[in-house]
């Protein structure tokens, strides 16, 4: 059979895959444990056979991070700051509550982001925070993740713990978002920075800078996964790993990465320029 066929037929096995709910029992099952956030509601949506990025627990040491991670490769380092008081401010009730009348800055999720819109934070929660629609590319797909008012949202913020290790002669800066599981960030690159999931999950997927990904940069991450990930061949796999809470990813400067959120999550990257 030609190629194309196979690519074909993986399309509609994938397709099916999304569209397969994992329980039939409804949505109130997905709700526990996640802050009142929805979770993953379909099958295609799941962690990766195999973490290839490594995970080193909080006994790593700023010098083994400098020496073996800041300038070179990922890693995804598990407890290294405690953000329980954090993730208690997070959950959908107490976020809009507090935070349902300020407005938050929606961007298209697409490679080179154009588009941006302000909307109500409850408008936001209650009626455009869905799962990625498979037929929406992602320059129509509105993501809320970053340019944040740190004046209306400070009270929140100041309770983040980011990761301790600072590379020598950056800052931190933080983009806090929130999106429905499907979605997430094509890929792209920049200078170094943390993620970190604080309800949720989010998956990974990162190439050295000298290795340019197979991407459009207007298809969401969630079409890629279905359409050109399972035919990659071995070489041209990315780096991946699926991230929880109690867990923070680094990325080092001009690393490509697109991000693939597998349930609604709650997030906060941390930019070190
Ligand atoms: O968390 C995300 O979905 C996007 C993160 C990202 O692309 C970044 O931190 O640069």
């Amino acid at each position: 059979m030609a190629e194309g066929c196979w690519r074909q037929m993986g399309s509609w096995w994938q397709f099916l895959l999304l569209y397969i709910p994992l329980s039939l029992s409804g949505d109130l099952d997905y709700l526990e444990g996640n802050g009142g956030w929805l979770t993953n509601k379909y099958l295609a949506l799941m962690e990766e056979d195999h973490c290839t990025v490594e995970r080193r627990d909080a006994s790593l040491t700023y010098s083994q991070f400098i020496d073996q991670y800041a300038f070179s490769r990922p890693v995804v380092i598990q407890g290294i700051t405690d953000n329980s008081e954090f993730q208690a401010l997070c959950t959908r009730n107490k976020l809009l509550a507090e935070f349902g009348d300020r407005l938050v800055c929606l961007s298209t999720a697409n490679t080179y982001s154009y588009h941006k819109v302000d909307v109500p934070f409850q408008e936001y929660v209650e009626h455009l925070l869905e799962p990625q629609d498979l037929a929406s590319l992602g320059s129509e797909t509105l993501y809320f993740f970053g340019d944040n008012n740190f004046t209306e949202w400070g009270s929140l913020f100041q309770k983040y713990m980011p990761p301790p290790f600072r590379i020598p002669g950056t800052s931190g800066a933080y983009s806090f978002g929130i999106a429905g599981s499907g979605s997430g960030v094509p890929f792209h690159w920049h200078g170094p920075g943390y993620s970190e999931v604080i309800f949720g999950r989010k998956r990974w997927f990162l190439y050295p800078p000298e290795k340019t990904p197979e991407f459009h940069p207007n298809k969401t991450t969630l079409a890629w996964l279905l359409d050109t990930y399972p035919f990659l061949p071995p070489e041209d796999r990315p780096v991946e790993c699926t991230i929880h809470p109690g867990e923070v990813l680094y990325f080092p400067d001009r690393w490509w990465h697109a991000t693939l959120n597998l349930d609604t999550s709650v997030f906060i990257s941390t930019f070190l320029g």
